[in-house]
């Protein structure tokens, strides 16, 4: 069997953590099963720790010994916790929820969070611009990103007020990053805009061609029907360790029926358009002579030219008890009350601005970016010094779905909060496998100034 390599110092760490305790109690067993796992996240099973909880009681002597049984156990019973709701990939559905749910728990632990901070963790500096003049006939509905050097991340905000419970580890080291003038949409591309490329061109997207066996070599051939995942929320409270609770794969949800086959986009123009994969978002910018973000871009318009901010316009969630984005307020999943105006999605140009007129850049729906994600992304590029243009990872990562190579989201959506996700703060990551989509996934595009590179394409 493979003894797959960590990708990450919390990976490594976590392995010999795990290895330490087992050897020092004796339980063989238990190290081959880490090292034949198939993947780093799969460790103990229940008779295991049943097993080793046994020999520990039998070492244990006197209230110490104890203590440091108890505690040793508590460590094996977190890792085994993180592995224990991944559900395996037996048809499309549970599939193609997974791959497109951009929210999801980090893999990298607590502990190596806290590393990260005191470790590699580096404050931000001030942001300077590029010294460049503004384009003539920028084109409508597109904005000008002067580009410049800046400071990329986001700290832990667990604590903070609105911060919510996670520590977004993989928004980390903050690092310096430059990148060159662009152009970017003001808004994110709307139902109308995707219409008229669909006119255009017949375009079908992922969501509106039936899945094949090829690529659902499980799946039952009658669960092999076209559709997208949609939030469906539950009916009563539910506890918010399983996204299956308010995720589904609906036959006929696509970009023109957002919650299934019996809905429609009529009246909605001026909507995000949503269900749209990675390689959607890929055929219309191509189409409309623009590409998507890379993350770096994205972010450095985000920032709107502040330094650090928690949020893409300042430090405050709610500025004058004002709301600056779409986002999820009630309780999650169960009732969206839409104190911010909207429940569910909003038109676009509903809340301000940022610094460099960029609208819904949080909330509203999630943006898809140009690069590969990768948790640990961050920590190579710190380790570079100032990256400049950065482009992703060369492949992709993700310790909640390991296998499933997936690309970067942006911003958050209309069910972003901090009971669960506050992936609207500008400096934190989301990701979802480029053929996978839902009805809170979108995307906007950028250009490059007529004089400039074409930089993001790969
Ligand atoms: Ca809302």
């Amino acid at each position: 069997m493979q003894d797959f390599p960590p990708h990450t110092p919390g990976e490594f760490l976590r392995i010999l953590r795990v290895k330490a305790v087992c050897a020092a109690a004796g339980v063989k067993k238990a190290i081959t099963l880490i090292n034949s796992a198939p993947n780093n996240y799969e460790l103990f099973a229940i008779p295991e720790i049943l097993t080793l909880a046994f020999i520990i009681g039998r070492m244990s002597k006197g209230i110490f010994h104890n203590y440091v049984a108890i505690c040793l156990l508590g460590i094996i019973a977190s890792c085994n916790n993180e592995n224990e709701k991944q559900l395996p990939a037996a048809d499309i559905t549970s599939q193609r929820v997974d791959a497109a749910i951009s929210c999801t728990k980090m893999g990298v632990p607590i502990v190596d969070s806290l590393l990260y901070e005191k470790g590699g963790g580096r404050d931000f500096r001030e942001t300077v611009l590029a010294k460049v003049a503004v384009p003539m006939n920028i084109p409508a509905g597109m904005v000008f990103i002067p580009g410049g050097e800046f400071s990329m991340g986001g700290i832990n905000p667990v604590g903070m007020l609105d911060g919510g419970k996670e520590n977004m580890n993989d928004a980390r080291p903050v690092h310096r990053v430059y990148v060159n003038p662009f152009l970017m949409d003001a808004t994110e591309v709307t139902n109308a805009e995707f219409a008229a490329f669909v006119k255009a061109t017949g375009y079908k997207t992922v969501a509106e061609i039936t899945p094949t066996k090829e690529e659902f070599p499980t799946a039952p051939i009658e669960n092999l029907v076209a559709g997208s995942v949609v939030f469906s929320p539950p009916s009563s409270k539910v506890t918010l360790d399983d996204h299956f609770q308010w995720w589904n794969y609906i036959h006929g949800a696509s970009w023109m029926h957002p919650s299934g086959p019996n809905s429609n986009i009529r009246g909605m123009d001026s909507f995000p358009v949503v269900h749209i994969a990675w390689e959607d978002a890929m055929a219309y910018a191509k189409w409309a002579g623009k590409r998507l973000p890379t993350e770096a871009e994205w972010e450095f318009a985000a920032r709107g030219g502040a330094t650090g901010t928690l949020y893409a316009w300042g430090n405050l969630m709610k500025p004058e008890n004002r709301w600056m984005a779409n986002i999820y307020e009630g309780e999650f999943p169960v009732k969206d009350i839409g104190l911010d105006g909207y429940i569910g999605i909003a038109p676009v140009k509903k809340f301000p601005a940022n610094g460099y007129g960029l609208y819904d850049i949080a909330g509203n729906v999630w943006e898809w970016c140009a690069d590969w994600y990768r948790p640990d992304y961050y920590t190579k590029l710190a380790n570079e010094g100032l990256a400049k243009n950065p482009h992703g990872p060369n492949d992709s990562f993700d310790p909640s779905e390991p296998g499933v190579a997936k690309k970067v989201q942006r911003g958050g959506s209309f069910l972003c909060t901090d009971q669960y996700c506050t992936r609207y703060m500008v400096g934190t990551r989301g990701k979802g496998e480029p053929r996978s989509a839902s009805n809170h996934v979108g995307f906007r595009c950028v250009k490059d100034l007529p004089s400039g590179k074409n930089l993001a394409l790969k």
